[in-house]
C-alpha cells in the first residue's frame, strides 16, 4: 500500500462535525473544502473552510445527499479525499465506491465493509461467525405479517423490531403483546421504507433494562486493528443518544477485555479499516450481545478522545493516507473519565418536539477540562431541515464524579436564547442520583420522565417572573411612556398596583408590584410578597436582589416569549397572546400540529369513536414520525387535512367533539 500525503480534504457534511473535521485538517496543514445547501449559505462551516461549493436546495436529498454533486465539487477544487462525517452519506457504500471511481479517497472503511454491516442480517451472521454473542432473533426473507407474528411468538415477547437496512433506531419498535404486532410492524415498515427505501425487518428478543455499550475500533490498511475501549450510551430517548461516557460504569477490566476482543474479532473478520464502532447491549445479568456495527465516526467520539488523548479524525486521515497505526493495543491507556451531553433544539415540556428559531444569544462556557463542539452561532436560524443538535458539551475529570460535576457546571453556565432547548432536562438528567450512581439503562429516561421534566426549584419560576416583570416595567419607563408599547394585560391605574399576566409552563400567573423607593419594589406572585431591589437594568439584562441575594437575569424577547436565564436556571415566560386564539385551534381534545411537518397517514375517519390516546394522524417532521393522539374520548367530527399535506405549527388537523 502506497502512502499519500493529502493536501486538501472536502468535508461532505455540515454543522459541528464539519467544523470538527476541519479543525484536525487545519492542525495537520491540510486545506479544506466545505459543501453547503441553500439553507447553510451563511453557516459557520462554510466560513471556516478554505473553499466552499454550493450543492443545492435545503432538503438533504437535494444537497448533502447528492453524490454526483459532491464528487464534482471535489474534482473542481482538487480535493484528494472526502471526509463524510456522520449521517448523510457516511455509511453509503455507493458513495464510497463513487469516490474511488473518481480517484478521490473516501476517509472511511472499504465499501465492502460498509455494505456488509449496512444490512443488520448479514452483520449478525458475520458477528456470530467471528465468535461474538448475538441475541436470539429472526432475520429471514419472508416478511409477511403472519410470519413475523409467528416468529415473535417463537422468540417470546418482548420482541424488538428493527429495520434490517437501518440504524439509529429508525423503524425500531418494542412489541410486548400479540395485539400490538400489526400496528408496530406497519409503522416500523413505513418508517424503514421512508428512511432507507427498504422495509425489510429483523426481529430480536428485546433485552430489558440493558445498557448500550459500544467499542471504538480503529484499523489500518496494514492489518493492524485495535480497540479504543468502550463508551456507555445508555441514556437515550426514542433511540436518540443524549449522554455518553467512558469508561462505562458497568464494565470492569475483565468485561472490557472480552468486549474489546469481540469487537476486534468482528473487525478482522470483515477486513475493517479506519474508525468504526461495534455496538453491544449489556444485559443486567452481565451478558453482552452484538447488535450492530457503525462504519463511521460517531457523534460521541470526543468522549474516547478525551480519555485516550488521541485525535480520531487525525488518525482517520492518516489511515486513509495509507500510514500504519503507530499504537499497539498494549500501548493504549485511558486517563480519567469523560462524559458528553448533547444540547438539542427541542422542547422537553412539549414532548421533545424540535424547536426552530433564531439563536439570539449563545453563551457556551470556556472551562478547563470541558470541550465544546458546537455547530451553531449567535444569529443563526435553526430550521427544520437538519438534525436539531446544537452542540456537544464534553467534560473530562479525574474520575466519574469529577466529570459529572464539571458537566453539570458547564451546562448551568450555558445559555441559549431564541429557541427551546433541552438544557434544563440535561442538567436534571446528569445530576440525577440514579445516573450519578451509575444505574442508567436504556429505559432510564422513559421511567423517570416526569421527574426529569418537573421544576424542582420554586425560586426559579418566582424570581424569573419577578425579574421579567421588573425588566419590562423598566423598559417601558425608559421608552418615554409610549402607550402603544404596553401590552394589553398591563394595567396602571391609581386604584391598583401595576400588574402583568404571564404564562409559565402551562400556568397563567399574575405578577404585581409596588415601587417602594427609587429602585426598591414589593412584588407579588404566587400569593407571596417579595422585596426586590433593581440594581441595574440594560437592554437584555436586569440585575436584581431578592431575599438578600443578587443575581443577573438575562432576558431576550422573541415575539410574545421572554427567555430568562440566571444562576437559578432558564425559563421561557410568555406574555398572554395579543390576539385571542382562534376558536378551532383551542378546541379541547382536537389535534393540532405542534410543528411544521407533513401528513404521512390519517388513521381515523369522520364519525369514528376514539378513546384518549388513540392514534389519529402520523406526521413526519425532522425526518421522524410523530403520532398525534386523541387527548380525550370523543367522536371525530372533521379531518381537516389530507395525505401528504404540509402543515404549519398550530394547524388544526382533526376536530374531535367529546362525548360526555
Ligand atoms: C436492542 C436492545 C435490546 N435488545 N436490541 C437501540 C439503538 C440500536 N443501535 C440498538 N438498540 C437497542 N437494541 C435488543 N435485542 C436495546 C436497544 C436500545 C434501546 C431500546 C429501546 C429503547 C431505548 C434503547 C436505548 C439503547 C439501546
Amino acid at each position: 500500500m502506497e502512502t499519500r500525503t493529502f493536501r486538501k480534504i472536502l468535508i461532505a457534511n455540515r454543522g459541528e462535525i464539519a467544523l470538527r473535521v476541519m479543525r484536525s485538517c487545519r492542525a495537520m496543514g491540510i486545506e479544506t473544502v466545505a459543501v453547503y445547501s441553500e439553507a447553510d449559505a451563511h453557516a459557520p462551516h462554510v466560513r471556516f473552510a478554505g473553499e466552499a461549493v454550493h450543492l443545492g436546495a435545503a432538503p438533504a436529498k437535494e444537497s448533502y445527499l447528492r453524490i454526483e454533486k459532491i464528487i464534482d465539487a471535489a474534482e473542481r477544487t482538487g480535493a484528494d479525499a472526502i471526509h463524510p462525517g456522520y449521517g448523510f452519506l457516511s455509511e453509503n457504500a455507493e458513495f464510497a465506491e463513487s469516490c474511488a471511481a473518481a480517484g478521490v479517497v473516501f476517509i472511511g472503511p472499504p465499501p465492502t465493509a460498509i455494505q456488509a454491516m449496512g444490512l443488520k442480517s448479514s452483520a449478525r451472521r458475520l458477528a456470530a461467525e467471528a465468535g461474538a454473542p448475538v441475541v436470539p432473533g429472526y432475520d429471514g426473507e419472508d416478511q409477511s405479517v403472519e410470519t413475523l407474528r409467528a416468529q415473535m411468538i417463537e422468540i417470546g415477547f418482548p420482541v424488538l423490531i428493527k429495520a434490517s437496512a437501518g440504524g439509529g433506531g429508525k423503524g425500531m419498535r418494542v412489541v410486548r403483546t400479540k395485539n400490538a404486532v400489526d400496528e408496530a410492524v406497519g409503522s416500523a415498515r413505513r418508517e424503514a421504507e421512508k428512511a432507507f427505501g427498504d422495509g425489510s425487518l429483523l426481529l430480536e428478543k428485546y433485552v430489558e433494562g440493558a445498557r448500550h455499550v459500544e467499542v471504538q475500533i480503529l484499523g489500518d490498511a496494514h492489518g493492524n486493528l485495535v480497540h479504543l475501549f468502550e463508551r456507555d450510551c445508555s441514556l437515550q430517548r426514542r433511540h436518540q443518544k443524549i449522554v455518553e461516557e467512558s469508561p462505562s460504569p458497568a464494565v470492569n477490566g475483565e468485561l472490557r477485555r472480552k468486549m474489546g476482543d469481540a469487537a476486534v474479532n468482528i473487525g478482522r473478520a470483515i477486513g475493517y479499516t479506519n474508525a468504526g464502532t461495534v455496538e453491544f447491549i449489556l444485559a443486567p445479568s452481565g451478558e453482552f450481545y452484538f447488535i450492530e456495527v457503525n462504519t463511521r465516526l460517531q457523534v460521541e467520539h470526543p468522549v474516547t478522545e478525551m480519555i485516550t488523548g488521541l485525535d480520531l479524525v487525525r488518525l482517520q486521515i492518516e489511515i486513509a493516507e495509507g500510514r500504519p497505526l503507530t499504537c499497539a493495543q498494549a500501548d493504549l491507556k485511558t486517563e480519567g473519565h469523560a462524559i458528553e451531553a448533547r444540547l438539542y433544539a427541542e422542547d422537553p415540556a412539549n414532548d421533545f418536539l424540535p424547536s426552530t428559531g433564531k439563536i439570539l444569544d449563545l453563551q457556551l462556557p470556556m472551562t478547563e477540562g470541558v470541550r465544546i463542539d458546537a455547530g451553531v452561532e449567535c444569529g443563526m436560524e435553526v430550521g427544520i431541515h437538519y438534525d436539531p443538535m446544537l452542540a456537544k458539551l464534553i467534560a473530562h475529570g479525574e474520575n466519574r464524579d469529577a466529570a459529572i460535576r464539571k458537566l453539570v457546571y458547564a451546562l448551568r453556565q450555558s445559555s441559549i436564547q431564541g429557541l427551546r432547548t433541552n438544557r434544563e432536562f440535561l442538567i436534571r438528567l446528569v445530576d440525577h442520583q440514579g445516573f450519578r450512581q451509575g444505574r442508567a439503562h436504556t429505559g432510564f429516561i422513559a421511567e423517570r420522565l416526569d421527574e426529569l421534566i418537573a421544576d424542582d426549584d420554586p425560586r426559579l419560576d418566582r424570581d424569573s417572573l419577578i425579574a421579567v416583570a421588573l425588566y419590562l416595567q423598566n423598559q417601558w419607563q425608559t421608552s418615554d411612556g409610549l402607550l402603544s408599547e404596553l401590552p394589553p394585560s398591563y394595567r396602571n391605574n391609581p386604584y391598583r398596583d401595576p400588574s402583568i399576566r404571564f404564562q409559565i409552563g402551562s400556568d397563567e400567573v399574575e405578577v404585581s408590584w409596588r415601587q417602594t423607593g427609587s429602585s426598591g419594589y414589593e412584588a407579588r406572585v404566587f400569593d407571596s410578597t417579595v422585596t426586590a431591589q433593581v440594581l441595574s437594568c440594560g437592554p437584555d439584562r436586569v440585575r436584581i436582589e431578592i431575599d438578600g441575594v443578587q443575581r443577573s437575569f438575562k432576558v431576550t424577547e422573541v415575539g410574545d416569549e421572554l427567555y430568562v436565564h440566571s444562576s437559578l436556571g432558564a425559563r421561557v415566560i410568555k406574555r398572554p397572546p395579543r390576539h385571542p386564539v382562534s376558536q378551532a385551534s383551542s378546541e379541547q381534545g382536537s389535534a393540532n400540529s405542534p410543528m411544521p411537518g407533513k401528513v404521512l397517514k390519517i388513521l381515523v375517519e369522520v364519525g369514528q369513536k376514539v378513546t384518549a390516546g388513540d392514534p389519529l394522524i402520523i406526521l413526519e417532521a425532522m425526518k421522524m414520525e410523530h403520532t398525534m393522539r386523541a387527548a380525550l374520548d370523543g367522536i371525530v367530527e372533521e379531518v381537516l387535512v389530507s395525505d401528504g399535506e404540509v402543515v404549519g405549527p398550530g394547524q388544526l388537523l382533526v376536530k374531535i367533539t367529546d362525548t360526555l
